[in-house]
This record gives C-alpha cells, structure tokens and sequence, in this order.
C-alpha cells in the first residue's frame, strides 16, 4: 500500500541533513512548504519553497509561539484520502493536503543541559516562585502537533522525527518510487509517538524536579517521590548481543536528563568488546560496592553473578586486588572487578598472572604501563573489558527511583542506601553484654558495606579488612551461614558476620560461634532476638543492631 508524496511540510530545528533531504524530495517533484527559518535556509541554499505564512496568511505570531498551529497546515494532515466528507472539507477550504511531515523538536533537552552548564552539583534551572522562561520558550507545542497529526493519519501521510532517520525515509522514498509503504509509516508513527512521548516526559520532570522551588508544600498525605503519574524517559543508548541468555535480545537505556554521578551506563570504555548484559548488572554492583567503600583506602571487589566473591581493603591498590583475589581464587575466575583507585603496573600484572582471568575491570583510571600491560598481553589482550568511572565519588547518591518489572507493572521503591550516618562509630544498638572492640567496629563496618549488595538472604565473614567467606542467595539463613562459614575455611576463626536480616532462631549464631566467629551485625527485630542475644552471650561474641535490613533479589 504504497502512498505517493506529492507535498511535504518541512519545520526543523535541527537544519542537519535538510538540504539534501530537500533536494531528494525536489527531484521527484514534491511540492515543499516551510516554516520561517527552514525556509530562510531553503532559500540561502536555492531551493524553492512556499513559506507557511504565505500559504496560510498568517503571519508568525506572539514572538514565534504560533508559526503552524494553522487550519489549513492541520486539515491537510489529517485528512482522510479515503473518506469522501474530508476531501469535501478540503476543498470547501481550499487546504491542501500534506503527505509527508519532517519535523524535530525546539532542543528542550540540550537547553536544559545548558542551563545546567555540565556542571553535575546541578545548578538550580528556575529562581524561587518562577520557572525559568528561557526555557519555558523551549517547550515545542506546533512541532509536537504536527509530529502527532501526521503519525495519527500514518495511513496517509509520512512523519520523520530525527534527522537521523533521514537515510532509512530517503532509502525508503526511492525504493518505493516517491513514496512510503504502509508498514514503514506505521514504524514511523511508533517512533513519531515515542518521541513526543519522550519529550513531554522530560518537560514533566523537570517540571518535577523544580516543584520545590515553587511554593508551598504538598498536602501531606501526597507523597512527591511517587506521583500520581511517572514519567519515564529513557533513550536508547546501545543494542547489545543479547540479553541475560544468548536467546534474548537486549538493549541498554540511559536515563534522561543524564544522570549525574558515576554510573556503568556513560563509563568510558577504554578497551575491550562491547559490554554485555551481565557485564553491565555486575559493573553497576562492583561499581556501588566501590563508592560505598569503609573508607579512603584503596578497595578492590570481585563479583560473579551479580555477588560478591572477593573484596578487600588495604594500603595499596594492588594489595587490595591481591587480598580480594585471594578470598576465592576460584570464583573469581572470569570475575567482574571494581577498584576506587587508579589502576598500577603492579595491580595489572597481579590480575594477569598465570591462570587468572577478569572479564570486567572498572576503576577511576589505569596507568600508562598498566593499560599497555593489560592491552598487550597477549592471552588478555583481545578479551578484557576496560572501564573508567569517576573518581572521588565516594558516598554518591543514587538518583530517582529504582525499578523493578513484574507482569502488569513495574514495583518502584527508592534506592537502598546505608543510612547517613553509618560507620565504624556509628553502626548501630549493642545488644549484648560485650561491646565489640574498636578492630571489631572496623571489620564489621566492611562486613556490613558488602553483605548488602549480597543476594538474600545474605551472610558474609569478614577478617583482617578482607571478605572470607559469602552465602548468597539461599532460602534459608541457615544454610547462608553454612556456606558462608564453609567457604571461609580456617578463615572464619576470629572473622566477623554480617547477615542482611534479623536471625529469625539463635541456631545461626550459634554456628557462627562453634565456626570461631567473634562478632555479628545484623538488623535485628525478631521476635527471638533475646535467644539470639543469649546465644552471644554464651559464646562471648558481641552483637549489634543495625535497625536497618538490607534484602536484595
Ligand atoms: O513555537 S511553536 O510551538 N509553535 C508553532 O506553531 C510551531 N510550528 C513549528 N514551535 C513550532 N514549530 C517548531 O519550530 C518546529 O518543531 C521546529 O522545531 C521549529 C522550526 O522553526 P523554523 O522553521 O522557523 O526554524
């Protein structure tokens, strides 16, 4: 169902690729129309086209505010070729109708990323009690209209949205000899609607973002962080090979406006193949687990599946990656790793040591000899992924909400975080009759920065500032302690626990304390912490309450 072009409708923004889109369309014969400074560009170039104030009589008004929003531009968009009533009306007007749209949008994003002037502590865009105006004249209302007329009449009429799309529409155009097949305007409506979608969703929240600034305070049973309705917009960023399995697709999306602070998704890659999908979920924990680091002290993670398998902290990067490796060479194999400290030639060539294999390594930077060492090696060379984040980021904030899909909807909640205040002086309620040493304080503080980025339910031994022994993921505290105490070895003589939920029977402690476990951080609120605590007491073993849980599925 091939629809000819025989008049098109040209009002951009963005005057990239207009002049040979125009020229191809002039070549066939389509008859061009223009809106003020489209064709003022038309013109300077010598190309021929009918101004849409001449057209329609009207002259741009109210300072550019109405250049379009016209009868005779909107009939001839929508109406319907087939129905005899529209074609009556048409003429009844003498509109003519329009059969192709190229449109893109004010730059309502780039002004706001302008305003910000890059700089990432996020300069107010608005004053008190007003909007900025700048960029409220940024809000485009006849683009999104003519973009959302010409997708709703798609069986009639073409709409392209980006000049990015310019080769696909002129590809198309040729192929089907001056005009559009059915199909490819029904995409092109899909991407049209996804566009204007997108655009108001970013107006919406910056709208949002600036409702502090306005005025009073919502009523109190409104809860600003979930609104009536959520606005998400997400711009693709990457196809990538596949998904979680080889049989699923996947892409990755970066939020928009970019999110500020350190992230996976606008890390720079300085080596390696693309990420894949898992590479992606474990760089983003690695990465958490860095900037929620104990201290300033180089720190090293290793993850596998999305959990912890090594983590140290030490006075020397490569130490820290030396003591993280070590907590289980075995799963570290083809492991994902995290550092907060730019990587050393030392570092690298701990990490390619024979028999030893990274997938990922993900830190504020590498030195010149490291990066040839990792990149040159030949075993390593075509297979390590290299990625930097921002350094002296530690203790960032994630933005917005976190997201999770079931069927029928998605769950929403906000970020988990540690709490402002926690640290080595600060983690919590002493509940039994010894207080844990200042060493102890050290070590559970570390313990408990990584049993909450563990799958739940969570337990993790900590020694000597080096993680020891993990249970993940098990459906029982039980059998988490057990594996936890298992993988630590001889090591979990004198280390310290950390379970991410309360012990629901003392018969966890009680194993900590025949494994050598000294010390234990947890939530707490049980109905059964007196036998928990009594179990400490038994043992000498110091426990404290965090008053905070830490699940993660
Ligand atoms: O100010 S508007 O919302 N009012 C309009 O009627 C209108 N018509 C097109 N903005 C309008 N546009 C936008 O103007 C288009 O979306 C495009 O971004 C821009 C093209 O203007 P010019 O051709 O004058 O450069």
């Amino acid at each position: 169902d091939v629809k000819p072009i025989r008049r098109a409708l040209l009002s951009v923004s963005n005057k990239e690729g207009l002049l040979d889109l125009a020229r191809a369309l002039a070549d066939r014969g389509v008859e061009l129309l223009a809106s003020g400074g489209t064709h003022a560009a038309l013109t300077e170039a010598g190309l021929a086209s009918i101004e849409v104030a001449d057209y329609t009589g009207q002259p741009e008004f109210l300072g550019g505010r109405v250049k379009t929003l016209h009868p005779r531009i909107h009939g001839g968009i929508l109406a319907r070729r087939h129905r005899e009533e529209d074609q009556a009306d048409l003429e009844r007007h003498s509109v003519a109708p329009i059969d192709l749209v190229v449109v893109n949008l004010y730059p309502f994003e780039a002004a706001l990323q302008r305003l910000r002037g890059g700089d990432p502590t996020n300069a107010p865009t608005s004053s008190r009690g007003e909007l900025d105006a700048g960029l409220i004249e940024e809000i485009d209302i006849g683009g999104v209209a003519l973009i959302r007329a010409a997708a709703k009449n798609h069986r009639d009429v073409a709409v392209v949205v980006d000049p990015a799309a310019y080769p696909s529409f002129l590809h198309e155009f040729a192929a089907r000899n001056g005009g559009t097949s059915a199909f490819w305007r029904a995409q092109a409506a899909a991407d049209a609607f996804a566009t204007t979608a997108c655009y108001d969703a970013l107006i919406a929240q910056w709208f949002r973002d600036q409702l502090p600034l306005l005025g009073p305070n919502d009523p109190p049973e409104h809860d600003p962080r979930f609104p009536q309705r959520l606005t998400l917009p997400l711009r693709r960023r990457e196809l990538l090979r596949y998904g979680e399995n080889p049989h699923q697709a996947a892409a990755v999306y970066e939020s928009l406006p970019p999110e500020r602070g350190p992230n996976v998704v606008h890390a720079q890659q300085l080596h390696g193949k693309g990420l894949s999908y898992n590479n992606l979920l474990d760089a983003d924990s690695a990465l958490r687990m860095t900037l929620d680091g104990p201290d300033g002290r180089p720190m090293a993670v290793i993850l596998k599946h999305n959990n912890p398998c090594g983590a140290a902290i030490a006075d020397h990067v490569a130490e820290a990656f030396e003591r993280a490796y070590q907590g289980d060479p075995v799963s570290a194999f083809g492991g994902i790793v995290g550092l907060n400290t730019v990587v050393d030639l030392d570092t690298a060539q701990r990490m390619s040591q024979p028999g030893r294999f990274l997938e990922v390594i993900l830190a504020p930077g590498f030195t010149p000899e490291a990066f040839e060492w990792l990149t040159t090696k030949p075993t390593w060379r075509n297979s390590v992924r290299l990625l930097i984040t921002h350094s002296n980021a530690r203790g960032t904030r994630p933005e917005g909400l976190a997201f999770q899909r079931i069927l029928g909807g998605v769950l929403v909640q906000e970020w988990d975080d540690l709490g402002p205040e926690f640290g080595p002086d600060h983690l919590g309620e002493v509940v039994t009759q010894r207080a844990p040493t200042p060493e102890e304080r050290t070590q559970l503080d570390f313990a408990w920065r990584i049993c909450r980025m563990v799958r739940s339910n969570a337990i993790v031994l900590v020694k000597e500032g080096r993680l020891v022994g993990v249970g993940a993921g098990q459906m029982s505290r039980l059998d988490s302690v057990r594996i936890a105490i298992e993988k630590a070895g001889d090591h979990a003589q004198g280390a310290v626990l950390a379970s991410d939920a309360f012990f629901p029977f003392r018969d966890g402690p009680d194993l900590a304390a025949r494994a050598g476990v000294t010390a234990i951080i947890q939530p707490g609120g049980s109905k059964r912490d007196d036998e928990s605590r009594a179990a400490c007491d038994e043992h000498g073993m110091a426990m404290i309450f965090t008053r905070r849980r830490h699940f993660r599925h």
